[in-house]
């Protein structure tokens, strides 16, 4: 969202808070949705959220994604729905699987359908989840991992997962299968894009803001006013990505497949989650764009990302082309680059689905 962004030098935001408190002064947003959602005194909801793992029947079962099915706000203390969210998402499986997008403080009840077909009874799936709190019973890791249980279920079962969002949980997490992948006994996570399922968790900071380096200073943002989350999980020979349009407090969310075509409008704050995944380590870049390493001050214009490591930054579009790209030669020769263009439209361009030239 364009309008009226503001954006508050650190050391002014401390003064202001301090003297009349954080919450009421920066909250631009007047939609009912972010009144619940996204307000500083945030007020926690309990996320009913049912994801399915689905073939991607193009390649004849060979890979296999997550799928939206409903995410419903609920009160926490009702359980009355508050806002169905199912029809912001795709409709069909991704990859990367669905963003979950949730608020410190939250929690998320989750279930997972398996829609597999062509494998018989054996295709166990789950989520398991980095970053979030949960009991053992929820790890989504076969028995030999939790000693608990196998907590993946076959085709046509279901299993629901607990999370909380409690204190210090804020970030950017991987959800991935920890069941079906290559390794039979789901202990090492490396090589999961082959089976493609894998999905993000942003956490927002319950007091609803982040940092952004705003004309080459340090500042802090109101997350309301980021017009776009980018995520692009990179793995050994692609960038799959997929992003979350802000649209008045609401997210839109669309696929973006393989190094897509990512667009912005100018000025415009963008936040980029980067994933690792795979076996080799990036170093990635945004051309044009220097942005803050998380959680200081100092800025940078690259980063080295390893497998299951994240790295988040929020930048300000300016206008013209630029490139993301992983810079270690192997990895650039083989393609692992794409557009950023900063347009009157920001309408992003999805890059090949799998199984496509
Ligand atoms: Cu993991």
């Amino acid at each position: 969202m364009k309008q009226s962004r503001q954006t508050y030098p650190i050391f002014l935001t401390l003064l202001i808070a301090s003297i009349i408190g954080l919450g009421n002064t920066m909250h631009s947003s007047n939609s009912a949705f972010a009144q619940y959602y996204k307000q500083p005194h945030h007020i926690p909801v309990l996320h009913k959220i049912t994801l399915a793992v689905e073939e991607i029947p193009l390649l004849g079962g060979n890979l296999y994604a997550y799928k939206m099915v409903q995410h419903l706000v609920n009160d926490m203390d009702t359980g009355n729905t508050i806002k169905d969210l199912t029809n912001n998402y795709e409709p069909g499986p991704t990859i990367p699987g669905p963003t979950l997008i949730i608020d410190e403080g939250d929690v998320v009840s989750l279930t997972l359908e398996n829609n597999i077909q062509s494998r018989g009874e054996n295709a166990m799936v789950s989520v398991h989840v980095h970053g979030i709190h949960y009991p053992i019973t929820s790890d989504g890791t076969l028995q030999v991992t939790n000693n608990v249980g196998d907590q993946g279920i076959n085709p046509g079962d279901t299993i629901t997962y607990s999370w909380t969002a409690g204190p210090g949980t804020v970030g950017t997490w991987p959800y991935h299968d920890h069941t079906l992948g290559l390794n039979t006994i789901g202990k090492d996570p490396n090589g999961l894009e082959m089976s493609g399922l894998f999905g993000t968790l942003i956490i927002n900071d319950g007091d609803g803001y982040t940092n952004a380096l705003i004309n080459g200073e340090p500042e802090i943002v109101n997350i309301d006013d980021i017009s776009k989350d980018v995520i692009c999980w990179i793995s050994d020979d692609a960038f799959w990505c997929n992003e979350a349009v802000n649209n008045y407090g609401e997210y839109n969310h669309k696929a973006l497949w393989e190094n897509p075509t990512i667009k912005a409008v100018n000025n415009d704050l963008v936040r980029f989650h980067l994933l690792g995944i795979g076996t080799d380590f990036t170093v990635f870049q945004l051309s044009g764009y220097e942005w803050l390493k998380p959680g200081t001050d100092q800025i940078i214009n690259e980063k080295e990302i390893g497998p299951l490591a994240v790295h988040v930054f929020t930048v300000v579009a300016d206008e013209g082309d630029s490139q993301y790209r992983d810079i270690i030669q192997s990895h650039f020769k083989s393609g692992m680059f794409g557009d950023f263009i900063v347009d009157g439209m920001g309408v992003s361009i999805p890059g090949d689905q799998p199984g496509e030239a």
